[in-house]
This record gives structure tokens, C-alpha cells and sequence, in this order.
């Protein structure tokens, strides 16, 4: 349904319903998430965000341009504050017309003349413009609008100008004969007692329409009964986001430090996720040339004992480094390096893996098998002629090591690092016996190292959980695969028994040696290690 239409509904049904204050994209989106209707673009808020005044400093230019962020960022529909409508009839005609070019659903214009200035600043009552005159804005406004069903919401500032009821029903009943779609009762009482009084007299003529800042105390079941349309609640993001702000910043000044604010506030992933990155990953994967035909397979499907109550909830790869899951940091990485395509095979706690522009596989038997099981079920689903790229989910690495992996043409090679040969140190590593060591010897073959098998043993060093395997290599690994199954070791093999049996099937394995520069995150100190990634 069009977002106007929607806004007209909000106005005419007999429900009360609410909007919320937002003055910028983020803002729109996080009221969106909220579960709001829709969203007041409150000329306040959007002012004192850019750090001017509630007085037209902004040029009514700078109002759609900024509103058409909040529009293009959050699906709702957005009612904005228009304050006089930036002129007379004229200005209001080229307004409402660029508004509906813009996605706004509605506009709010109030009876002062141009410049006007916030009706909640103390001092003298502003004065109102000519009820008629206002009138014919209004009119101007429903005769230029291209939409049926854009809303046009009436405004009058009598109360707040200390005129009388009657005044205020006077000129409400006159925007209303303009065309108006709903009144906007304005009060700075700081009890509802006048709007009250107003809903009571003006009965079922129309939608009315209150923003209820200072009679905040006011219990909403007494808006209810007294058929209100919508309550604006009118500033309540930006106010939020002062007050979190202030307080950060003077905290981050005092310590010289981010330690004490770091757990407080938003996540990146939470940042990036408010940014729509989920979607342009997708999008990538549609549109871009992928750096090759090459899909990932993030294995995450087993369960974890070593962090305890962390982990009850969710797999080990969702622990968060830096405010960012492991397993987002290494979908960052992956899709840094061109690769869209990719699957990732859950099991323990696979809802909590909610990450978007990826395809899952589940392995609903991860309590009792390993990664080639879980490996086995991503071939099933692997398009015939593609390469791979596998990766455990719970390591961290830095990029190049990604880079090394494909700068390799062997049909299957692994990451193998030399410095990680203390098998007591890592009970479960995948530990390799090589052809050769890097070095001397090895600057002069012509061929890297080979994996002779698995060993923990005098191993040369531990694969790190990341190989790469050509459509030829897939074949391979299929091969090795239905060889450990007729031993019936399919269900259970670690990487080195998957290697090992490849190597045994007669196969070349290329080792991509490497020096360090990744974390196998197994306990909490791991994790302090990896936000060095
Ligand atoms: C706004 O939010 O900008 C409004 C409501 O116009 S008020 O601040 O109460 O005038
Ligand atoms: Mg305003």
C-alpha cells in the first residue's frame, strides 16, 4: 500500500494511533524497527540536529532534501512538520508538489505567519496569521497535490497563543471547510485539560491530531477515550540521542579512554546494519561479477563447551569481537576480497547465525559429527564447476592470508602454519606432516610444500582451518569424503582425517605456509587476541 494511503488510514480510523519523532535516516529507521506507524519529521528536531533554530533557519530546500534521506531510509510514512508552509499559497503549492516528489506522505501546517518559531519557547504568543489566509494555503495545498490520499493536516497554534476555546474550534472548523484531513490541536499546558475540552466540542467532525510534550503525564488510555486520531509523540529521538551523547562524550574526555562507554553503545554490526549493509552484500552477489566461479562454506555448526553460559545461546562464531560477531568480521573479509556467493552450515543454536546475503545449510546432527560431515552436507549443495573456498567459522585471520590462499593455483591447497607445532598447546588442532619446509630449501623448489598426511607427531605445523579447492579439488574432497565413509569415519573426521584421506586417495594437497597472523578462538583469552584482527 502507498505511504500516503497508509497515513490516511492512520488519520481515519477510529484507533488511536501513535507516531514518533525522527530528523534524520538513522533516526527514521531505528522508529521503523521500533514498530511504529509512521514518523514525525518535527521541524525542532530536524533544525536542532543540524544545530540551528526552530525559526525557518533551515530553507524549506534543505527540509525535503534532508527528509528525503528519512523517506529513502525507512519504509514508514512520514508526516512532516511543514511549519507555515515557508510563505504564502504560492510557496505552500511548489512545497506540497516537491514533497510528493520526495515519498513524504503528508504535511502539518499551523496558522503562523513565516518566520515562526518553536511553540514551546517561553515568552510572548506568537502571532497567528489570518484564519482565511491560512485557509488558502491550505486549499493551494490540496489543489496541487498529484496523490488523493497525501494528507494534509491543519494546525492551529490559538491555545498556545493564549486565545480562547473558541477561537481555536473557530479556526479549526475553517481549515476543516478548506479540505483539511485532520486538525492538529496544539497545547503547552502542561495537563491535557484543553485538548481535552477541544475533542469534547469538535465530536465526531474529523480526525483531531495532539502532540502531548508537556501533558507527557497524561495516561494514553485518557487519549483513547476521548477519540483522538494520533498522538505525535514530537522530540523524543533527538532527546534521547543528547542526553546518551552528552554523557558519552564527557565520560570519553574524563578517561581518555573508550573503555568505559564501549559497552554502551550500538554495536558496528548494529551501525552497519542500520545502513542497509545486509542488503548491498545481497545485492552484490546479484549483481557484481563475482571474483570468480567460487563459493564459500563457512563451517559453524558444532557446539562448543569451552565458553560456558557465552555460548548457550549461540554458536561460538556469534561471540562478539569489538561489538562485531567473528563470523561477521569474517564475512567482511570474504566479501572484501570479491566473494559473494556463500553458504554457511548451522547446527547449535542456528537461529542465533541471523546474518543476511548468505545461504544456510543445517546440519541438525552436530552433536555427534564434525566439520566433514557438516563440509559433506555444503558439497551436497555445491553447483558442479565451482570452486571453493572453506573456512572454519571460529577463527580470525588477517586478509592476506586469504590473499596467500588465492594467489595459489594447486587444485587443493590448506593454510598451514609453521610456528603452531605444540600439540599440547592446541589438543584439537589439525596438525600436518609436509613435504618440505618454506625457507631456503623451499624458495628453491618449484612446487610449495605438500601435506604427506596427519600427524601429531613432530608435526611441521597446524592447518588453520581455511583451504581452497578448484572444481578439480571438489571432486577430490567428494572422493576422500566417500572414502571415509566406507570406513564409516565420514561422520566424526576432523580437517586432518579429510586431508589425510585425500593425500591417500593419491591426491596432491599444497600447503600455504604461513607464519602466525590468526586466532583459533577457543577460550577467553582468544578473543582478547582477536580484536587485534
Ligand atoms: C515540532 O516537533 O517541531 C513541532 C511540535 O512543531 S512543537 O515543538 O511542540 O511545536
Ligand atoms: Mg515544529
Amino acid at each position: 500500500m502507498k505511504r500516503t494511503t497508509r497515513l490516511k488510514q492512520i488519520l481515519q480510523r477510529p484507533e488511536l494511533d501513535f507516531i514518533l519523532e525522527a530528523h534524520d535516516g538513522v533516526s527514521a529507521r531505528i522508529v521503523e524497527d521500533a514498530g511504529f506507524a509512521g514518523i514525525w519529521a518535527s521541524g525542532l528536531a530536524l533544525s536542532a540536529s543540524l544545530g540551528v533554530r526552530d525559526n525557518n533557519e533551515i530553507s524549506w530546500t534543505q527540509v525535503i532534501d534532508h527528509v528525503e534521506f528519512m523517506a529513502d531510509a525507512s519504509g514508514l510514512p512520514i508526516l512532516l512538520d511543514g511549519d507555515t508552509g515557508h510563505g504564502n499559497f504560492n510557496n505552500v503549492r511548489r512545497f506540497v508538489r516537491k514533497l510528493e516528489q520526495r515519498g513524504i506522505a503528508g504535511v502539518c501546517l499551523e496558522d503562523k505567519i513565516f518566520p515562526k518559531t518553536n511553540s514551546l519557547l517561553p515568552g510572548e504568543p506568537q502571532p497567528l496569521a489570518d484564519p482565511y489566509e491560512f485557509a488558502g494555503r491550505l486549499k493551494a495545498a490540496r489543489d496541487s497535490q498529484a496523490d488523493d490520499d497525501f494528507c494534509i493536516v491543519a494546525r492551529t497554534e490559538a491555545l498556545v497563543s493564549g486565545m480562547p476555546m473558541g477561537e481555536a474550534f473557530r479556526r479549526a472548523e475553517i481549515y476543516r471547510e478548506a479540505g483539511a484531513d485532520a486538525i492538529l490541536i496544539h497545547s503547552r499546558q502542561t495537563t491535557a485539560r484543553e485538548v481535552l475540552e477541544f475533542a469534547q466540542s469538535w465530536g465526531d467532525r474529523g480526525p483531531v491530531v495532539i502532540v502531548p510534550t508537556t501533558y507527557y503525564a497524561t495516561p494514553t488510555d485518557v487519549f483513547k477515550r476521548a477519540g483522538f486520531s494520533l498522538v505525535i509523540w514530537a522530540n523524543h529521538m533527538l532527546r534521547t540521542a543528547i542526553t546518551a551523547m552528552e554523557k558519552n562524550a564527557k565520560t570519553i574526555a574524563r578517561d581518555e579512554s573508550l573503555f568505559n562507554v564501549e559497552g554502551e553503545i550500538a554495536s558496528l554490526s548494529r551501525v552497519f546494519q542500520l545502513q542497509g549493509m545486509d542488503e548491498l552484500s545481497a545485492a552484490n552477489a546479484r549483481y557484481l561479477r563475482p571474483n570468480s566461479q567460487e563459493r564459500v562454506v563457512i563451517l559453524a555448526a558444532s557446539k562448543d563447551e569451552e565458553f560456558g553460559a557465552l555460548t548457550r545461546e549461540r554458536p561460538k562464531c556469534m561471540l562478539e569481537v569489538n561489538g562485531r560477531p567473528l563470523l561477521v568480521r569474517q564475512l567482511e573479509l570474504i566479501r572484501a576480497c570479491g566473494f559473494y556467493r556463500i553458504s554457511i552450515v548451522r547446527g547449535w543454536q542456528s537461529q542465533a547465525i541471523d546474518v543476511e546475503g548468505v545461504e544456510f545449510v543445517e546440519n541438525p546432527d552436530y552433536a555427534s559429527t564434525g566439520v566433514t560431515h557438516s563440509l559433506a552436507l555444503a558439497l551436497e549443495q555445491h553447483p558442479p564447476g565451482d570452486a571453493l573456498i572453506a573456512s572454519f567459522g571460529d577463527i580470525v585471520y588477517r586478509k592476506f592470508l586469504l590473499q596467500c590462499l588465492l594467489d595459489e593455483s594447486a587444485d587443493l591447497a590448506v593454510v598451514v602454519d609453521l610456528d603452531s607445532r605444540d600439540t599440547d598447546a592446541s589438543p584439537r588442532g589439525d596438525f600436518v606432516k609436509l613435504s618440505h619446509q618454506e625457507g631456503l630449501g623451499g624458495l628453491l623448489e618449484e612446487a610449495p610444500p605438500r601435506v604427506l598426511g596427519a600427524s601429531r607427531d613432530e608435526p611441521d605445523g597446524e592447518m588453520i582451518g581455511l583451504l581452497r579447492a578448484s572444481p578439480v579439488g571438489v571432486g577430490w574432497l567428494h572422493e576422500a569424503i566417500g572414502s571415509l565413509a566406507s570406513a564409516g569415519r565420514a561422520r566424526t573426521a576432523k580437517l586432518a582425517d579429510l586431508i589425510e584421506a585425500v593425500v591417500q586417495c593419491g591426491h596432491p594437497v599444497a600447503a600455504v605456509p604461513i607464519h602466525g597472523h590468526w586466532v583459533d578462538v577457543n577460550e577467553l583469552r582468544d578473543l582478547v587476541d582477536a580484536a587485534e584482527y
